[in-house]
């Protein structure tokens, strides 16, 4: 195999990542000492996704992310609703009114898209390295 320079890139934007993630373990949260037998990211992934009436914040955005790493969804709504991960198996995540934090893992590499069937919007999609 020869070098891959795509997985350099999605190191790197993993370290950008950090200073959110550390931002959020402030304010506590759970520790469960289980951890994948992964490809050495365990530091979670924060993605922040506010619904709003008939709006989604993101649209679309990509977010990179390794293998098996933990990505938390952090769910800010005026309502409830349901999110759609299509992972493999596809994952469907009810979340109330207010705020709400999902951790989920994908394993496999592709994209997945993250998505508002309710608002017919993709919200995210993660790009798995
Ligand atoms: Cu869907």
């Amino acid at each position: 195999m020869g070098s891959r320079p795509r997985f350099r890139r999605g190191v790197a934007a993993a370290a950008g990542g950090m200073a959110l993630v550390a931002a959020l373990a402030a304010c506590g949260g759970d520790d469960n000492g289980e951890t994948g037998s992964g490809s050495g990211s365990s530091d979670p992934v924060v993605v922040r996704i506010t619904f709003d009436g008939d709006t989604v914040t993101p649209v679309g955005e990509r977010v990179e992310v390794e293998a098996g790493q933990p990505v938390d969804l952090e769910v800010t709504a005026d309502q409830p609703g349901e999110l759609h991960i299509h992972s493999d198996p596809e994952q469907e995540l009810e979340y109330p009114a207010g705020t709400q934090t999902f951790k989920i893992a994908i394993d496999r590499p592709g994209v997945v898209a993250v998505e508002s069937h309710d608002l017919d919007q993709v919200v995210v999609q993660l790009e798995v390295q």
